[in-house]
């Protein structure tokens, strides 16, 4: 709903009052939490306030700045929908409250920017015009549905000049090629109406045919008639699928279309971008930059491999799929196979990783790791560099290129302009949202992060990319008080560098969820028994009941007691020591269950992260002053899939519980491996658990800010499974009923390759409307993006 802005001036008394408290404050940014929290105290004295157009707007408020006398803020009446206000406090009914999204940041820039004037010219990024030929979404829910829509979208297009929409189909069925085997239909059809013809004549042909006779069979008079391999392995399947396309050419339907499209065989050969960190099978967790994607990216080549594999063969054609996964071979390996250029892919026929170096300036070969937040200026190199052998690794130029994470996706957006092929992007975790302010105090982050030249990479690539994958739909639109990980690219500001007006559309039909999986082979509930692996329970044990060492620290003294496990990289933000610190607040948590830990490294030495390093020194300060060694273990190490998989399982077997309390978790893949092994989870509110877990029912939401009440919440777990023998168990089961019947990497490979094939379709047929913001997106890149990505040192 709207906010009537005459209604909301007429209580310009009681926004004085509130507003005035603010500005008495040495500060001038204040974040939702903070505006509410002291509305809702304003509101004791002002029980009048109460359901006024004044509560509504701060129900909505998102940001406030306040600068004497002037009060400026922005409101999100949902999803993508921000509007500006600002107040002078001493005349509020004189003014117009209203402001466009310009003069906000603007405001807030001359607050970090004290010598920016108002009449200096700063270069705003507005990519909202080249949204507006194209198809956008309306209504909140069908966010990150894009393909629904694109196919109702489609096919009334399509079909709304019917010789028009069949002569595309015609056209783009003409240009399926592999490896330069002609697929789908030959020169013999002409055009639209002759495939008209050929169908009804091939149609005949074919039911005259054994429904399971194959090409060999029919495929002279099929291609005598104009078609070629591609429509089905049996006469059934073909006559299906030309059914199909003679239907769609007489009625369009969106479901139809899509099935059509997903049925095309398109997709051979794939190329998966992932430079940073270190892209390995083998002790490569634990290491910087490390982590859940390595995971993702292999379990989703597993079953893309597979996916394709069987689309083609039930497409008739006896190709075996390729992937390749692209990374950075990173001479100085330490334990890893970083530094060998092509891996095969374990549990794959045809997939491998390939690996090219860093260059430096002289175009010698970079032998160290380099920090994600510093390989931008390696960037452009690596991927000229990279399509050569790329397309040599896959024998010829890929049918779908998919980035990850920031890095990965400007290098995807790059290769696909220059090989003129369909991409995807997958984020994993947009930094914006996980340091508070990053965008407004760029300049203080810069020596460390980058995040200027970060989000300038995001920009250009989300907007480049034909469609985007996303794990849950917070990730792309937020909930209803927070913004989600790409909404927070929409408006903000640089100051000192640009200001973005509209810089994405979270409305933008390009938006799929499509979440991953936990590998049902590794993780499954520890009531499968005959699957469990017993032989490494004694590992196990040593592991959580050992000695201090060299890689450990504590020694549980009780070991009846339940454990309270959590495992993460030992990063800030995936706040392992406000866990710790929650615990040896408690002496009642303490006496319920034992904690145990594993995270980076125990030993300060064995670690060249910053970040890490001073993790690793709070974590033994707070095991010092709690005094918790006989009830904390933490152990730096990093265990294989399997390993975890079956400590994830004795820990459940023990009615234990697992804990991510991160500060911000964008997924959380160790979430759904946790539950999908029976284990009870506690995991943050922010970010994607809060999608993957419903409270109470398939686990429990955490307020990583708050630890009394994670104490509390875990007090009471452990207390109730005292008291009702079937609680632990209960929530046990409703874990694992969520992950299975939501996450699921067969689900997800079925989903990605029908996406494929329609993003595939949608940009062949309205590549023309793209050249315009293709062009605006290289300027950004030639002007900005370079000179930033110069400016980090190398
Ligand atoms: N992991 C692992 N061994 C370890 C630590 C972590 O296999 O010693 C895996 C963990 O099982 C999960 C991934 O690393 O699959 C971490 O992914 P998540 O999405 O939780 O966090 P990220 O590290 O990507 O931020
Ligand atoms: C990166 C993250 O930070 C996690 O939250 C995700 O689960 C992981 O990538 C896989 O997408």
């Amino acid at each position: 709903m709207k906010i009537d802005h005459e209604k909301l001036k007429s209580y310009h008394r009681e926004i004085y009052l509130f507003f005035r408290a603010l500005l008495s404050e040495e500060r001038h940014f204040f974040l939702r939490s903070d505006v509410v929290d002291k509305f809702q105290i304003f509101c004791e004295e002002h029980q009048e306030v109460l359901e006024t157009p004044l509560a509504y707007l701060i129900d909505h408020v998102q940001e406030v700045i306040a600068n004497d006398p002037w009060i400026y803020l922005t409101a999100r009446f949902g999803a993508g929908r921000q509007e500006f206000f600002r107040f002078h406090i001493e005349s509020i009914e004189k003014n117009n409250i209203s402001i466009d999204a310009a003069t906000f940041l603007q405001f807030k820039e001359r607050l970090i920017e004290s010598q920016q004037k108002d009449s200096d010219w700063v270069l705003e990024v507005d990519l909202s015009g080249f949204l507006r030929q194209s198809p956008k979404m309306t209504e909140q829910r069908s966010i990150g549905r894009g393909v629904q829509f694109l196919n109702r979208h489609l096919s009334t297009r399509l079909f709304k000049d019917m010789e028009q929409g069949a002569r595309l189909i015609f056209d783009f069925l003409r240009v399926h090629q592999y490896e330069n085997q002609q697929l789908m239909l030959n020169t013999r059809i002409k055009n639209a109406p002759q495939l008209r013809d050929a169908l009804r004549q091939v149609i005949t042909y074919l039911s005259g045919q054994a429904k399971n006779a194959t090409w060999q069979k029919v495929g002279h008079r099929l291609q005598e008639l104009g078609f070629e391999p591609g429509w089905g392995k049996t006469v059934k399947q073909m006559l299906d699928m030309l059914s199909l396309l003679s239907d769609l050419l007489e009625a369009p339907d969106p479901n139809e279309l899509e099935k059509f499209l997903g049925s095309i065989p398109m997709i051979f050969k794939l190329a998966i971008i992932s430079p940073h960190g270190f892209f390995g099978q083998a002790n490569v967790f634990g290491l910087p930059d490390t982590g859940g994607q390595v995971v993702y990216i292999l379990d989703q080549v597993r079953a893309l491999e597979e996916e394709m594999r069987d689309r083609l063969a039930e497409q008739g054609l006896e190709i075996e799929p390729k992937i390749v996964v692209l990374t950075r071979l990173i001479p100085e390996s330490g334990k890893t196979n970083c530094h060998e250029k092509i891996e095969h892919i374990i549990g794959t026929k045809n997939s491998s990783i390939l690996r090219v170096p860093f260059k430096n300036q002289q175009g010698e070969n970079i032998p160290y790791w380099i920090s994600r937040f510093s390989i931008w200026p390696y960037l452009e190199r690596f991927a000229t560099d990279a399509e050569r052998e790329l397309i040599a690794e896959l024998g010829g130029r890929p049918d779908l290129i998919i980035g990850n994470y920031s890095d990965g996706n400007l290098v995807a957006t790059l290769l696909s302009r220059r090989l003129g092929v369909t991409q995807c992007n997958i984020a994993h975790a947009l930094e914006k949202t996980k340091y508070l302010y990053s965008d407004l105090y760029w300049r203080d982050n810069d020596p460390q992060y980058h995040f200027a030249t970060q989000f300038t990479a995001d920009l250009i690539a989300m907007n480049a990319a034909d469609f985007i994958i996303t794990s849950t739909y917070q990730e792309i639109a937020g909930d209803k008080h927070s913004v989600g990980q790409y909404e927070s690219y929409s408006t903000f500001t640089l100051p000192g560098l640009y200001r973005v007006i509209n810089g994405i559309e979270v409305y933008d039909p390009k938006f799929n969820i499509v979440s991953p999986g936990a590998d049902e082979s590794i993780y499954f509930p520890n009531t499968k028994t005959e699957f469990r692996l017993p032989d490494l329970h004694s590992e196990i044990e040593q592991l959580i009941y050992g000695t201090p060492s060299d890689i450990s620290r504590g020694q549980l003294a009780d070991q009846s007691k339940p454990l309270i496990f959590t495992m993460a990289r030992l990063d800030r933000i995936k706040n392992i020591t406000g866990l710790v610190e929650c615990y040896g607040q408690s002496p009642r948590l303490q006496e319920l269950a034992n904690l145990f830990v594993i995270a980076g490294h125990t030993n300060v030495d064995y670690s060249g992260d910053d970040e890490e390093r001073y993790q690793i020194g709070r974590m033994h300060d707070l095991m010092s002053h709690y005094q918790l060694d006989d009830k904390v273990r933490w152990v730096g190490t990093h265990l294989e899939k399997r390993m975890s998989g079956e400590l994830y399982r004795y820990i459940a077997d023990k009615k234990g519980v697992f804990v991510q309390p991160a500060l911000f978790e964008a997924f959380g893949l160790t979430v759904i491996e946790a539950m999908s092994s029976g284990l009870p989870t506690f995991a943050t509110q922010y970010g994607g658990p809060l999608e993957i877990i419903e409270h109470e029912v398939s686990g429990f939401h955490i307020a990583p800010n708050h630890p009394e009440q994670i104490s509390q919440q875990l007090i009471n777990f452990f207390e109730q499974c005292h008291n009702q023998a079937d609680y632990w168990q209960q929530i046990s089961d409703g874990g694992i009923g969520r992950v299975t019947s939501r996450y699921n990497w067969k689900l997800y490979a079925q989903r990605l390759m029908t996406l494929s094939r329609v993003y595939g379709f949608w940009k062949y047929t309205t590549n023309l409307e793209r050249v315009e913001t293709q062009r605006y997106l290289e300027m950004f890149y030639g002007l900005m993006y370079r000179r930033l990505a110069e400016q980090v040192p190398h």
